[in-house]
């Protein structure tokens, strides 16, 4: 008994310290791993790492006890031979069975509200005069147009930095899905309707445009660049366009 006391000590300190080591590594893994994730250029991007990492640092406890309790039993208990007898049997405790119960309970019900009071940063427009950008996909490309001016059409995404953007997506062929990891936003591209998506970019920059509906034969080439700039370069860009259009 006093055996088995001194183990349960010894577990529940390498638990703290897993534990502590696991929500470190999270909280830091834009440090630790710079390219690992995605910049977080957008608000909605902030939103989506947020919930990411909050809800992997409330598993990490979950996660550490379980898998140090698995490693405890198979190192401490364990046995090569094939035992001869089945282990006694257990019946409930009603009082772990409660608490377990209760708990669960609350976490999920809780992540719940969390995520249904989140959602909408992320699936409402941003305040302000929205860019209007129409998202073509088509196997296997983006195009980009700007019907606010004169309907340019380019296949390199280019958008303003902190001007909220609208984006109208669409596909002429098959289905695609409009995914920018840095924007933190991932819309399906359906033909024969719009679907929409909303971002402000907050960081100056170039990301990428991926499709992340397998989509045929080249689907996993179907990416553009996306390039944030200041709204004078952006602006720029646009008149030559027009020129160009006119
Ligand atoms: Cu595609």
């Amino acid at each position: 008994m006093h055996k088995l006391s001194q183990d349960m000590k010894k577990l529940l300190v390498m638990w703290a310290v897993a534990t502590a080591a696991g929500i470190f590594f999270i909280l830091n893994i834009h440090k630790i791993f710079p390219t690992m994730l995605p910049p977080e250029a957008t608000h909605q991007a902030h939103s989506v790492d947020f919930t990411l990492g909050f809800f992997t640092v409330l598993a990490v406890p979950i996660a550490m006890f379980v898998w140090l309790l698995a490693a405890f039993m198979v190192v401490k208990t364990g046995s090569r031979e094939f035992p001869d007898t089945e282990g006694p049997a257990i019946h409930g405790n009603a009082k772990i069975q409660t608490a377990w119960l209760a708990s669960t309970a609350l976490l999920c019900v809780g992540l719940v509200v969390y995520g249904l009071a989140l959602l909408p940063s992320v699936y409402t427009p941003r305040p302000g005069k929205n860019l209007v950008v129409d998202v073509v996909g088509s196997q296997w490309q983006w195009a980009f147009k700007y019907p606010q001016y004169h309907n340019i059409e380019t296949t390199t995404l280019r958008l303003p930095l902190n001007q909220p953007v609208t984006f109208d997506v669409h596909s002429v062929d098959v289905i695609h899905s409009f995914w920018v990891p840095a924007f933190g936003i991932k819309v399906d591209a359906n033909p024969g309707e719009i679907t929409t998506a909303y971002v402000q970019p907050r960081v100056a920059g170039t990301y990428t445009v991926r499709c992340a509906e397998l989509c045929g034969l080249y689907h996993a080439y179907m990416q553009a660049p996306v390039k944030v700039t200041s709204s004078s370069a952006f602006s720029s860009w646009v008149a030559a366009k027009e020129k160009g259009v006119a």
